[in-house]
């Protein structure tokens, strides 16, 4: 039985609602082989990674994925790498604004994910849904928790695997913006499940060429 902790975002940004957490909330509950539990993560700097780290250590996973929104984005974006950096373009959901500092002092300077990040990006455009490799999770608070995720992971639970999925808004975000990129929960629901079967059944990365966004 393998455990499996997703998370997502609260509304942020004058956002009403986060797709992430959306997401999430359909992908909870028990499979034959797979547990999946959900958690919900503040939109605020530190708050947000002492809150996944109180979880990892009671669920003791096997695989984290943690969520959230990139507006703007077309695809379901795997993110390869966490910088060991905030800077943050608007302040978060209780007002911390930092600028220039380090997730974690006397850190690395940046993480590689431990998802079989390719494999899952092909896995799900083969399955009909927009998904691409992603080199930037951003300064904001999403680099942040995967930056603090893949640190905690190294240091306590270097069999777990962890990464970060951005995903687009959701339709009813943008109804009222023209050109703004958006894609369905339906969509999102199905794509998630199959990089999720993918980052549990694959160990060793594709080495092959899935297209980026930088
Ligand atoms: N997206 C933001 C933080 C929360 C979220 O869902 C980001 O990309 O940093």
């Amino acid at each position: 039985m393998k455990k499996i902790l997703l998370t997502g975002f609260e509304a942020f940004g004058g956002e009403a609602i986060n797709p992430s957490w959306e997401v999430v909330k359909r992908l909870e509950g028990h499979r034959s082989d797979q547990t999946i539990f959900i958690t919900q993560l503040p939109c605020v700097f530190g708050l947000s990674l002492e809150k996944l780290y109180e979880k990892i250590d009671e669920i003791q996973p096997d695989l984290v994925i943690c969520l959230g929104q990139a507006g703007g984005r077309a695809s379901i974006s795997v993110e390869k790498v966490a910088i060991n950096w905030n800077d943050a373009r608007i302040p978060d959901n209780q007002q911390n604004q930092p600028i220039d500092t380090a997730v974690v002092e006397n850190a690395p300077l940046a993480y590689f994910t431990s998802l079989p990040c390719k494999a899952m990006v092909k896995a799900m455009q083969e399955a009909g849904l927009p998904a691409s490799l992603s080199l930037s999770a951003g300064s904001y608070v999403c680099n942040h928790v995967m930056f603090g995720l893949l640190h905690h992971l190294a240091l306590h639970y270097p069999r777990c695997k962890g990464g970060f999925i951005h995903i687009p808004y959701l339709p009813e975000q943008v109804a009222s913006q023209a050109n703004m990129p958006s894609m369905s929960l339906e969509s999102l629901e199905k794509g998630l499940k199959v990089a999720i079967e993918t980052a549990l059944k694959v160990d060793e990365d594709l080495a092959i060429s899935t297209g980026q966004i930088c």
